[in-house]
């Protein structure tokens, strides 16, 4: 038996919740509600796509994006663990940790009523990443559709020694055209500028685009708001669990050395993630959990 035979199986739900093989062979999963769809793939536990019943597409996958082994795929929602950006002391550690890039396993799935449904996913962990992370831990993600799109992150320390760790939820949003929309809720935040050498900055009004835009706002745990006039629409970002919001959109040199953005994939995307990096990463004792938890919602600007 196949493996998405034996996940359907033990996990598919008829109409709600179907395994099949994705891109690349890879094993992914479909989660249906009245209220839109989205498609998971188990290598990363990745969100690779969510299509809102009211708001089209909102979570953006490149039309290049790899799905190869040890390619992180470009789009949806990159799960960025334990570190958040370079490691901190190995150069040769994959940016944004491993957890992306490594096999998932099915905890459990769920339906109620014809809105909602979700699933939890757990990250494989063993010789293949202890060189990366010895900490005996668990990682779990649970995505839940329904009213909205709510995604949780949640780490437990099995082990006895505390450990500190880096994540983020890389959400890749599709918008009307970057130089358009602005993003809401960081004013008089504090960031690490990335651009600019990692240069401290505070933010006044609005994030606007008009360049390669890399910034960590550092003890931001508000909400954030997308506001799209080209898709008459407004995403709203809500999190727990979360003080540091990283925006960033590579713009048009950047974005096109990257290879699997495509050559104007930029002006169509911008991550608005939730995370705790930089100053906020956070230590987790033994036998404690951490849960870095956010929700989208799609509000209509035209009132429909
Ligand atoms: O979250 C922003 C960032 O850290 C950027 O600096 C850029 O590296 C981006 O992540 C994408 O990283 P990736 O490893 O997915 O190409």
């Amino acid at each position: 038996m196949n493996e998405v035979t034996a996940l359907n199986d033990k996990y598919g739900l008829p109409a709600r919740v179907v395994f099949r093989d994705g891109e690349g062979g890879l094993p992914f999963v479909d989660l249906f509600s009245e209220t839109g769809r989205v498609v998971i793939s188990l290598r990363g536990g990745q969100l690779i796509n969510w299509t809102s019943q009211d708001g089209g597409e909102v979570i953006w996958l490149s039309p290049q994006a790899r799905f190869a082994a040890g390619n992180s795929i470009r789009g949806g929602v990159p799960v960025c663990w334990p570190w958040f950006g370079a490691h901190p002391q190995q150069d040769s550690f994959p940016a944004h940790g491993f957890a992306r890039t490594a096999p998932w396993e099915v905890l459990s799935s769920e339906t109620s009523g014809d809105e909602n449904v979700s699933i939890e996913m757990k990250l494989v962990q063993g010789d293949a990443t202890r060189g990366y992370w010895p900490y005996p831990s668990d990682l779990a993600v649970r995505v839940s559709l329904g009213d909205g799109l709510k995604l949780e992150l949640v780490t437990h320390n099995t082990g006895a020694t505390p450990f500190t760790i880096g994540e983020a939820l890389h959400t890749y949003f599709k918008v009307s055209d970057v130089r358009k929309v602005v993003v809401n809720g960081l004013d008089g935040c504090q960031y690490l500028d990335k651009v600019d050498g990692y240069a401290r900055k505070r933010q006044v009004g609005a994030v606007t685009f008009d360049g390669e835009t890399d910034r960590i706002y550092v003890d931001s745990g508000g909400d954030c708001v997308i506001e799209d006039p080209g898709l008459h629409r407004r995403i709203r970002i809500s999190k727990h669990g979360s003080r540091s919001t990283v925006v960033w959109n590579p713009w048009a040199e950047k974005g096109g050395r990257l290879g699997d953005l495509g050559a104007d994939g930029y002006l169509n995307m911008v991550c608005v993630e939730s995370g705790n990096a930089a100053d906020n990463r956070v230590s987790i004792a033994p036998g404690d959990e951490h849960r870095l938890a956010v929700t989208y919602r799609i509000e209509r600007l035209d009132g429909r």
